[in-house]
């Protein structure tokens, strides 16, 4: 895999920084200059080098986007801190988002436009300038449009600027190949479960009415190690107040040390779970009767389904007590209306998750939750108008979870495989957003229709998108690729043309709007100048637009203009809201008497589809039925995957506040397996998965918290690109073990627990 060879040390980057710092002046505040420390003296503290300029903005060290407050001297960051006024951090952060200076300050950032010299993959590149960079894409560009269409150049986004590229960028060109991670690798299910279910997406934020919440019941969810900020905060709070809590989880989380209940699962069976669950709610006349009644279609056919689906037929599938399966539903039940299976968020587990994800639904619906106190409230989007631009010549965004219901580009795309195809044609999947991995496909083949430009913009290409050798193939065949990014991660050595921009922290973004129970619209401003000769999105995508002919897309010349334009829909301005300390709260409908007796259910019958029409007209299973996944073979476990604390997906391996906390990764496996093959805790092993891919040296976690059928790591590491200095070779990836997935036909989701690997013990 490539190198990426940057010749920049930490001494020549803290220089370029110093030699950067003379007269910079950035929007809403004042910079004065350092006091010099006495010769020969320490430096003073940061806090006494010159006036502190506080800057509203947004968090990305996750797709979580908590409110902050920057603290800066001059041109350096010092401190972040939660924004106290924002719904989401509530004046706290996680530790990545305290890391969030750290990662600007990396000393291995890309810091200039570059311009690919050796072959793909070489990672050999020569420093341009922009005009340089920019005409050579937009040169290459308008060739491609010509020879095989607009829909030929495909747009992968995600991280806060992903709406310049894979919204606005793509649907003004006029591609409806932009997609998203944060949709078919992560959330689409549980969208299209709700879309099919309540008539409506979850939305970004979970609608979870955490105050008067008595039962939290987790499927999966693994709530602190998955270290949201407000999510924690909440829990915490619940939890404090003596909540009940239930989780499902073959592993002993974090979460599960918390709980009342805990429910070992066998890997891939959890819809069995749900339907006994559902047995026993209906069986013992557990449920919510009036609320079924008035808010629910398609019970007797539910209660029908389900009459022989008990506990003990569960646990023979799930391999869990039935008695603790009948026990639990009874919790559950006695706290309803405040009690509910929250909706994961990475939930693309094993090809058949919309279903999964409605039976957790109808579990909920059983419990009367939605809309209730203490349950769930019904989200809303603030109200704001969009920049008056020109018709789109695409309509749609491309999905993803930090996609906000009802924000400007909220229409929900229709079916991934037919947005690629020059018909128009709805194929293979019901419902869902564009599938990331199904776009790769047409870069081989060229059906239906080849695709021959990528663009990566904050996407963590070969380490985010499952079937790594076939997205390598497919880059190897490209005509133009073009990596939008930060850091030198692995995908960029495959780059024609890299383009590095500046961090959150160094500028302005698209408005952050948030469905919530008090809707709310967040400013990100920036703190300091960008560093080095890096840009923001939005300045890049305009200066291409205004190269391939879309100027009339980009009438605003600055993003404070194009930002200003839309808050004077609402009667503010950029001024205002930093009155307002960077948010601007807006009144909700959270509960059904804010609907006045009309439904806040948007399906066809105006109630909760218990059975559903669309699926049973699709030939689906109308009402979700248990479908088995494949066991390991002998010698095989199955490799499950997921969040560390103190790190986000793959981009913080090399963060180096971040590394120091949790340099490499462990691979969690049943002790009494380690000590039957004659290994012991801490040894280092290779993994090699079903299809002989291999990944390793990781450290071995010998833990009685994990069922011997399975191993589980956190995702991000196991990096092999020397450019990132601090994570290169440290750990294993998950992603490399992945060769093969499993497509949800509902949704596109691409389910990714189902491969299976076993441990070498040499290199
Ligand atoms: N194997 C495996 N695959 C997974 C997952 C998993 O757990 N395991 N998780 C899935 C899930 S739930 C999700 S949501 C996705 C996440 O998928 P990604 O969003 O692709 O994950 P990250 O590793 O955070 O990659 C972010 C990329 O953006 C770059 N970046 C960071 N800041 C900026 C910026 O300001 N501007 C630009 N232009 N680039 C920036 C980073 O350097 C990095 O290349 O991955 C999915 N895929
Ligand atoms: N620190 C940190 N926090 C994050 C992120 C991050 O990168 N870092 N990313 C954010 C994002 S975008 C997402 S999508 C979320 C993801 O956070 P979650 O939605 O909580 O993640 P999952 O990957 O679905 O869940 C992982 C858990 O599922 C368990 N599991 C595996 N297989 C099964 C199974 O078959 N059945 C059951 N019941 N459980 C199973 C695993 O043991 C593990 O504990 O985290 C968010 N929060
Ligand atoms: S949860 Fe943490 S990393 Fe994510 S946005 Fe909030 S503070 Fe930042
Ligand atoms: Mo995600």
């Amino acid at each position: 895999m490539g190198k990426v060879q940057l010749q920049i040390s930490r001494r020549t980057f803290l220089k370029s920084a110093l030699a950067g710092s003379a007269g910079l002046a950035v929007a809403g505040g004042h910079a004065i200059p350092a006091v010099a420390a006495p010769e020969g003296s320490a430096e003073p503290p940061w806090f006494y080098r010159g006036q502190i300029k506080t800057t509203y903005s947004v968090c990305d060290m996750c797709p979580w986007r908590c409110g902050i407050t920057v603290q800066s001297v001059g041109d350096r960051v010092y401190k972040i801190d939660g924004n106290p006024a924002d719904p989401k951090s509530r004046g706290m952060l996680c530790a990545r988002g305290q890391g969030g200076v750290s990662f600007m300050y990396d000393p291995d950032r890309l810091r200039s436009p570059m311009l690919r010299t050796g072959e793909r993959g070489e990672g050999k590149f020569q420093e341009v300038t922009w005009p340089e960079a920019l005409d050579a894409m937009a040169e290459k560009l308008l060739a491609i449009k010509e020879q095989y269409g607009p829909e030929s150049v495909a747009v992968f986004g995600h991280t806060s600027g992903e709406f310049w590229f894979a919204d606005y960028f793509a649907q003004a060109w006029g591609t409806p190949n932009a997609a998203k991670p944060s949709s078919s690798l992560c959330t689409s299910p549980r969208e299209e479960a709700s879309n099919l279910t309540l008539g409506f997406p979850v939305g970004g934020h979970e609608p979870v009415d955490w105050e008067g919440l008595r039962c939290l019941t987790l499927i999966g969810s693994h709530i602190g190690e998955d270290s949201r900020n407000t999510v924690m905060q909440d829990f915490a709070k619940a939890w404090g107040r003596g909540a009940k809590v239930i989780v499902v989880d073959p592993r002993f989380s974090s979460v599960a040390a918390k709980a009342d209940y805990w429910l070992p699962i066998k890997p891939g069976t959890d819809t069995a779970l749900l339907l006994a669950w559902i047995n026993v709610l209906i069986a013992e006349k557990r449920y919510d009767a009036d609320y079924i009644a008035e808010w629910a279609d398609g019970f007797d056919k539910l209660a029908a389904h389900v009459a022989d689906l008990t506990p003990e037929w569960a646990a023979a599938i799930t391999e869990l007590d039935p008695e603790l399966i009948r026990t639990t539903a009874r919790v559950m039940a006695d706290s309803l209306p405040q009690s509910l299976i929250m909706p994961g968020r990475h939930v693309t587990w094993y090809g058949n998750d919309t279903q999964r994800m409605r039976a957790a639904y109808t579990v909920n619906a059983l419990l009367g939750a939605y809309g209730r106190e203490g349950g769930f409230y019904f989200n809303k989007s603030p109200y704001i108008e969009a920049y008056p631009h020109p018709p789109f010549a695409v309509a749609g965004s491309a999905g993803g979870c930090s996609a906000e219901p009802g924000a400007e580009s909220a229409e929900l795309p229709v079916g991934p495989s037919g947005k690629a195809r020059a018909d128009g044609a709805r194929t293979k999947f019901l419902r869902g957003a564009t599938a990331m991995q199904e776009l790769i496909e047409p870069m081989i083949t060229g059906e239906p229709y080849p695709i021959k430009a990528l663009i990566v913009y904050g996407t963590n290409l070969l380490n985010t998108v499952p079937d790594v050798p076939r997205t390598i193939e497919a880059l190897k065949n490209l005509d133009l690729v073009v990596a939008i990014d930060v850091l030198p991660m692995e995908h960029v050595a495959w780059a024609d043309i890299v383009l590095p921009e500046a961090t959150v922290l160094e500028r302005y973004d698209e408005l952050w709007t948030v469905a919530h129970k008090t809707p709310y619209i967040a400013l990100r401003e920036p703190a300091v100048e960008p560093y080095a000769d890096t840009k923001p999105a939005w300045w890049m995508a305009r200066e291409l637009g205004m190269r391939v002919g879309l100027e009339n897309y980009f009438k605003w010349e600055t993003a404070e203009e194009y930002i200003n334009t839309r808050l004077q829909t609402i009667g503010s301005s950029i001024e205002k809201m930093r009155e307002e300390k960077g948010i601007i709260v807006q009144k909700g409908k959270p509960y059904f008497a804010d609907f006045k007796g009309s439904s806040p259910f948007l399906t066809k019958t105006g109630k909760i589809e218990l059975y559903s029409d669309e699926l049973a007209l699709a030939g689906q299973d109308p009402i979700p039925v248990y479908t088995p996944t494949e066991d390991p073979p002998d010698g095989f476990f199955r490799l499950l995957y997921g969040r560390h604390p103190v790190h986000t997906f793959a981009k913080t391996q090399n963060t180096p506040l971040l590394h120091e906390l949790y340099p490499e990764n462990e691979l969690w496996i049943n002790a009494g397996i380690v000590a039957a093959q004659g290994m012991k805790d801490g040894d280092r092993v290779w993994l090699e998965n079903q299809d002989g891919a291999r990944s390793g040296p990781v450290k071995l976690k010998a833990t009685e918290r994990i069922r011997p059928d399975a191993v589980f790591m956190a995702h991000g590491f196991g990096r092999n690109e020397p450019a990132l200095t601090l994570a290169n070779g440290k750990g294993a990836n998950d992603a490399q073990l992945q060769t093969r997935y499993i497509l949800d036909p509902i949704s596109g989701g691409a389910g990714m627990r189902v491969n299976f690997v076993r441990i070498v013990k040499e290199a």
